[in-house]
């Protein structure tokens, strides 16, 4: 595999891949490929969707087959345009709302502030509005950001008491503006546009700001003596600290998820001092822990030990495995020990988390010690894209250390491992990604709604797959609960990746059919779209059901589907953009991996350079 050519798959790893397509094609009841790349094609077969699990549960009573036919020319533009509409339909509850604002309230029309107020939908849209061809809304959204007190920290109006999650400015505003620099000037024959708001000078601009905004963060690094980051800064007064609720600990997913907006800025700006931070936390993780591929959810900042061994692939560690894969490609494939790690994680969590329910579906399960919990966040459903992005971009090598300077020391019994067999090894990622692809469709499938949970548990007793209760988790009044709908983008994220592994058409018909749920449950007529907060139906408390069902916002069985009335920032950003690639909105320009292009977890795309 050529490292100088970070933008092609070789022609052996491809071979690979599509060997164990194959092979699990045959085994598989569903239905499966019949391309012959890895990239998705065109098929003209149909097949009939069988789940591979029980339909017997009294409470998700059988649905009839789906039906997998791939669409027509037309078809296809129709729902492509669907997703379109549905962005222009958010975008304008926002804009006529809550602009400003970090998030739209659409049912009491108003805007919310949960992320430093420095207007997370309007910077988190961007490049979705870009991609997409809304020109006007991407100029307005860009003149804002250059123009705006509220990302200035000089003439700033600040309300409350300004703390923040440092992580999530960094996903959404910090990696917003990069890649909206990115798509733009990368992404046409025409890099800037004179006679609008797209001008060099102003693509720039955006990158200033990203530094600008990243330089007022920094003491989340400069005030920890272990160089773990602390989570929360004061945006005024700089203060940092940790949620009392984490024990005073830094999060795995919050300290190893600023890495990729890092090593971008650094490129972009000629300062080194950003990858620096970002890659010296996942040094010290490592140091500290070598033989760990997963790490606990919990660091203390003040000498990076582990508080507690509670481990998950869900809340509060995901992104933390998804960016050493990312940091691999960003970097052109150089950086070993990034692929490394977590090709050692990926393996320990397919040998010690995955499960399969007695009805067949199987799972990733988070532990706390010794003690197994049958549970799996959406969040989790990342997992299947990413693993099928390791297998896309050739993460599964033959082990050794032929990338760039390393100083994390690889063990000799985790080499041995990688160089056993990777071809068996491709294909336990492959299976273990369409598999728990297969669980995370029916995580909405098997709900009145049609809409997922925040996450669900299986009985160890029949194998049963149960939503969280509505009360469970923090729901009720705020919209939080287990088993409420918040516009995740994890499960549609993973059918993208999963189409351009295996061209299967049924990832983009599940895509459809959940599509069809949030049109019907979540779109509020007045603008934006609220999430739910039972997707079981009814649900009880919060009030306001009545008054909702009058606005006949899409119920099933006469039962209420109670709001949420939050329109998430990564609705429009992740959501609705991953639904457009699947749908083949962006064929033609090519926005994945195969053409240079990295998302953060935000689903911001940086482009990959040298
Ligand atoms: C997003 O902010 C990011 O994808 C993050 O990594 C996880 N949570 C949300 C989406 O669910």
């Amino acid at each position: 595999m050529s490292l100088s050519d970070p933008t092609t798959i070789d022609d052996d790893a491809a071979a690979e891949v599509q060997q164990a397509i194959n092979q699990l094609a045959h085994h598989s009841s569903s239905s499966s490929s019949s391309s012959s790349t890895t990239t998705a094609t065109t098929s003209t077969t149909t097949h009939t969707y069988h789940s591979a699990l029980s339909s017997s549960n009294q409470n998700h009573p059988p649905k009839p087959p789906l039906i997998i036919q791939p669409w027509t020319k037309e078809e296809q533009q129709s729902n492509i345009q669907a997703v379109k509409d549905a962005v222009q339909h958010a975008w304008q509850g926002y804009v006529t709302h809550a602009w400003g604002h970090d998030e739209l309230a659409p049912l009491s029309k108003q805007g919310k502030d949960s992320f430093g107020g420095l207007g997370a939908t309007i910077i988190d849209s961007m490049d979705t509005l870009y991609m997409m061809g809304f020109r006007d809304e991407y100029c307005k959204a860009v003149e804002w950001a250059l123009t705006t007190d509220q990302l200035d920290f000089n003439l700033r109006h600040n309300s409350g008491d300004d703390d923040a999650s440092a992580f999530e400015i960094i996903i959404r505003v910090v990696g917003g503006l990069l890649a909206a620099h990115d798509v733009t000037f990368i992404s046409t024959s025409h890099p800037a546009d004179k006679d609008t708001i797209i001008t060099n000078n102003n693509l720039l601009a955006l990158i200033q700001k990203a530094k600008s905004i990243t330089e007022r963060l920094l003491p989340i690094y400069t005030n920890s003596k272990s160089g773990i980051p602390y989570n929360i800064i004061n945006l005024t007064t700089q203060a940092t600290k940790n949620p009392r609720l984490n024990l005073n600990a830094s999060s795995l997913a919050e300290l190893g998820t600023h890495q990729l907006e890092f090593y971008r800025l650094s490129q972009l700006t000629g300062d080194e001092k950003y990858a620096a931070f970002g890659q010296n936390s996942i040094q010290v993780m490592h140091d500290k822990y070598p033989k760990d591929g997963l790490k606990p959810l919990f660091i203390d900042p003040t000498n990076a030990t582990f508080i507690g061994r509670k481990v998950s692939l869900g809340a509060v560690g995901d992104s933390y495995y998804e960016y050493l894969l990312k940091l691999w490609l960003l970097g052109g494939r150089r950086e070993e020990k990034y692929r490394y790690m977590w090709v050692q994680a990926m393996d320990a969590a397919l040998s010690r988390l995955l499960f399969t329910s007695k009805q067949g579906a199987t799972y990733i399960a988070e532990f706390d010690r010794y003690t197994v919990k049958h549970k799996m966040d959406h969040l989790a459903c990342f997992v299947p894209g990413m693993l099928s992005l390791g297998l896309l971009s050739g993460a599964l090598g033959n082990g050794t250390n032929s990338g760039g300077e390393s100083t994390i020391t690889i063990s000799t019994t985790a080499n041995n491992n990688n160089n056993i067999n990777n071809n068996i090894k491709k294909s336990q990622y492959l299976d273990a990604a369409v598999k728990l692809a297969d669980t995370c469709y029916h995580m909405y499938s098997y709900q009145p709604s049609g809409l997922s949970p925040e996450f669900i548990t299986f009985s160890m007793t029949t194998g049963e797959m149960m939503a969280g209760n509505y009360n469970n988790g923090g729901g009720g009044g705020g919209g939080g609960g287990a088993a409420s709908y918040l516009h995740r983008p994890e499960a549609i994220e993973s059918f993208w990746y999963l189409w351009r592994l295996t061209g299967d058409w049924k990832y983009r018909i599940w895509g459809l059919e959940i599509f069809k749920s949030i049109e019907k449950h979540c779109k509020v007529e007045s603008g934006g779209y609220t999430g739910i907060k039972n997707v079981r139906g009814g649900g009880g408390g919060g009030g306001g059901g009545k008054k909702r069902k009058k606005e006949g916002e899409g119920e099933e069985g006469g039962e209420v589907m109670e709001k949420d009335d939050t329109q998430q920032s990564f609705f429009i950003a992740e959501t609705l953009k991953y639904l457009w690639l699947l749908f083949g909105g962006g064929d033609d320009e090519g926005w994945d991996w195969e053409n240079g292009w990295v998302m953060n977890t935000e689903a911001h795309p940086l482009r990959v350079v040298g």
